[in-house]
Formats: C-alpha cells, structure tokens, sequence
C-alpha cells in the first residue's frame, strides 16, 4: 500500500494558504513531504537544500534527534497541563536556561506561542508596567519604518509594512513611527553599514512633540529581517538605547529572527552589545518544530507587578498554550542542541566565508546591493519596470527548480540557512543562486 500522507492531495481548495498567491499556488503547488538537516525532500522525491531555515526559524537543521526523542517522549509522559495556576517542571527549566543564555539583565520569561504573540505580550506589559508605577499616561507606542512585528493588531501597528496595515482598519492609536536606516550610501556594505547612526535622532523629535510621559516603549528589531535584511548603522542601536533611557521609555528588541544564533552569538543584544528591557522571541527558541515564543524582561518590569496581596493574579494576561510542555520539551531539546553542537560558534566561524561567497555575487544581472550578517544575506534586485516582486518571485521560482530554498521580500532574496550549515553546503547554495540570477530576465 502507497504511504498516503507522501502523496499530493488532489484538492486544495479548503487551506487558505497564509501569505500565499493562494490561486496561483494551487494551479501548481509546491509541496515538501519529508526534511533531514539540511535537505528538504518535494513531493516528487527532490531534495531541495534550505537556504532559509524553513521561515527563519529551523536553526538547528532539520529532525534533529534529540527534538525528534524529546518530543516523542514527552508525548507519552505529560501531554498537556493546564497553563493557569498550575505548573509543570520542563516550563520552569526552560525560562532558566533562557536567562542564562541571555544578556545580563533579563531575568524573567513569559511564555506565548508565535512571534506575534511575543509581541502583543511585550506591548501590553509594557504599558501595565507604566501604569504599576504611577505612570498611567505612559501609553504611547513607537516602531519603525519597514519593521515587522508579527500580524497582530498591536504588532501591525508598531509595524512599519503598508500592505500589513492598509486593509485592516484603524489600529492601534497613539502609534508613531522612525524612520528606517536603509539608505542607499551603504549599499554593497559586508556587515553594520558606516552610515546613519544620525537617523536615531529622528526620536528625539519624536519624544520632544509627544512628550516623554507620554511614551511606554519603543520596539525594534535588532536587525530588520523580514522587510529585506536592513542592517543597524554603526552606534544607531546604541543611540536608540541612550535616548530610551534618558526618558524613561522602555527599549524592546524584537528578536524573533535574530535571536539563538542567528548571528553568530544567542541574540541580536549579545551581538551588538546593546540591552534592552525586553526581548521577544519565538521561531528558534523550538527550531520551528513546535509553536512557542517568549518574552524576556528585566527585573525592574518584572517586579513592579509583583506588588499587593500575594492572592491576587499580578498580570492579566497569557494564553492556554503558555509553556506548553511539547513545547517546553522542544525548547530544551533545542538549546541543549545549540550548545552540545556548537551551533552559535559554526554560524560565528562560517560567516566570514558566507560573506565572501555571498559578495561574488555582485556583477550578476539585476543586483542592486548585497549586504550580510551572521548566516544572513540579502540580494537586492532591481524590480522589473510596473512590475515589482514579479522579477525576485520568478528567482524563487528558478530556484526551487535548482534544488535550493530561498525566500523573497518584494525584490530582495533572503537567505538564513540552518546553522548546521557547511561550506559544501554554502558552495551548492551560491552555484546554483549564481546560476538562476545568471538566467534570470
Ligand atoms: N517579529 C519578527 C521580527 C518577525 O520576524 C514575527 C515577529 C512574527 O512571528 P510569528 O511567529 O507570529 O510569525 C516575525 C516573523 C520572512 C518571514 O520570510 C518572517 C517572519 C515570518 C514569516 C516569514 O521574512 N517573521
């Protein structure tokens, strides 16, 4: 008998694909039916090399055996407990191995289940924290330009995407926004760009017309990924850090993608050496495999809600899948594995060598900017004339002809591949890109 569950069904039309051309997609679907390390397998038996860590989030590489033990045991021993007053050990474990790969300063964990989640939760502490010290009017919220923050209404709102935004009515109110730091002085830059640590000022104008007690926090991502790989400027984070702290307003990274190694160290705060309040995280923390996210927060957040009588819940607030046990168990095995494989320090030791093999890139048709970090690259393309995203789409497309996974932001590649990655890897992964870019119209 066929293995049904390796098969292509032959109806799509119930999943309403996510981010997806759903038409387009199902009058010729790409569908992955198994994963090991590095390689994916399609439907009709290729293997396809992941250059992205399925959506920035498979670190570790795929069916990894201890996550696979892991799970598969936890299965069996406790499969769920309720997430409100009651508590299970794997949970407690996991925030304290967070904290101890964290930056000094972050002391404590709240548990949701996706970036977005990670999000909502580090806006609405922030502002209830505010509010527990006698600061109630500090409501206002700050993002960025070209900031992804997960699809939530919080997170759409700090998020600085036009098409996120547009169809979904009026927001968040009391939202600003700074500017972005892409500019164009630093295309072709190998790592943080010399140019625009100035543009941090741009908060100060801010703060200055909506006053500082008026303002919770402000939220960015370390590094913008999702948006095309926008890099911080030389001294831009530790600008934003100076100007947070002189007003009182809490700083939080979004460390969704750049957290666990990403770049070559645990987090985005770790890398460039600058800490916030708050960090969020999800993706990596259970190498993709099961959904979880988590917000780490300082001591001084943490506790100002723990105030009062000890009877009464200090934060309202969390979700029935906070500290999920599956997932808990995921996370442990998945740190366990960053560390017994070395997988922060062969992202740190590969860089070097992925940014040269990246970099010989330029010169190909239609590269406008490459730029890098850690395992991160981004090729900027020019966008075919009243046609843009169609011209970087149809690379995706060449390329997963090619055998290799990328993904595509408006006219960007980005690249993020598991960091298990090895130079053969990264050899097969530019040779065939250089190829698709090299037939590319
Ligand atoms: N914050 C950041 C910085 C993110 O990158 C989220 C929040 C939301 O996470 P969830 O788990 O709710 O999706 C993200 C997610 C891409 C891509 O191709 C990026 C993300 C998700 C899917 C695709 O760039 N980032």
């Amino acid at each position: 008998m066929s293995d049904r569950t390796n098969m292509a069904p032959n109806d799509l039309s119930a999943f309403w694909m996510p981010f997806t051309a759903n038409r387009q997609f199902k009058k010729n679907p790409r569908m992955f039916v198994a994963a090991d390390g590095m390689y994916y397998t399609t439907a009709d038996g290729r293997k396809v090399l992941d250059g992205t860590a399925g959506l920035w989030c498979v670190n570790a590489g795929h069916n990894q055996p201890r996550i696979v033990e892991a799970i598969a045991k936890q299965a069996a021993e406790l499969d769920y407990a309720p997430a409100f007053q009651m508590g299970h050990p794997k949970a407690f474990e996991l925030a304290n191995r967070l904290v101890d790969m964290a930056p000094e300063g972050m002391e404590h964990v709240f548990y949701t289940n996706s970036g977005s989640e990670s999000v909502e939760t580090a806006l609405k502490i922030a502002i209830a924290y505010h509010r527990a010290r006698g600061e109630g009017t500090r409501t206002r919220l700050i993002g960025r330009e070209r900031g992804y923050h997960g699809v939530n209404f919080g997170g759409i709102s700090v998020g600085g995407i036009g098409p996120n935004r547009k169809t979904f009515g009026s927001l968040l109110t009391g939202v600003d926004h700074m500017p972005h730091t892409h500019i164009p002085e630093n295309a072709f830059t190998r790592g943080q760009p010399e140019h625009g640590a100035e543009i941090a000022d741009e908060l100060e104008r801010i703060v200055a017309l909506g006053d500082a007690s008026n303002i919770a926090a402000v939220i960015i991502e370390p590094m913008a990924g999702s948006t095309g790989v926008l890099l911080p400027p030389k001294g831009y984070l530790e600008r934003i850090r100076a100007i947070t702290k002189k007003h009182g307003i809490l700083l939080i990274f979004d460390e969704v993608i750049t957290g666990f190694g990403r770049l070559g160290s645990a987090f985005g705060a770790t890398h460039y050496g600058v800490t916030p309040d708050m960090m969020t995280t999800a993706k990596g923390l259970t190498n993709g495999v099961i959904p979880m996210g988590a917000v780490l927060t300082s001591n001084e957040i943490h506790d100002a809600f723990m105030q009062g009588d000890e009877g009464l819940i200090e934060l309202f607030h969390g979700y029935t899948y906070s500290g999920n046990p599956m997932a808990s168990a995921a996370g442990l095995a998945t740190l366990e594995t960053y560390k017994e494989d070395g997988l922060f320090e062969n992202a740190r030791d590969l860089a070097g060598y992925w940014e040269d093999a990246l970099h010989a890139l330029r010169g190909l048709p239609h590269v406008i900017d490459i730029r890098n970090e850690g395992l991160i690259g981004a090729i900027e393309l020019s966008p075919i004339e009243g046609k843009p995203t169609k011209r970087a789409f149809q690379a995706f497309l060449d390329a997963y002809d090619a055998g290799i996974l990328i993904r595509t932001t408006g006219d960007i590649i980005a690249l993020s591949p598991p960091l298990i990655i090895t130079k053969a890897h990264i050899d097969e992964l530019f040779g065939k890109l250089t190829d698709v870019l090299k037939n590319l119209d």
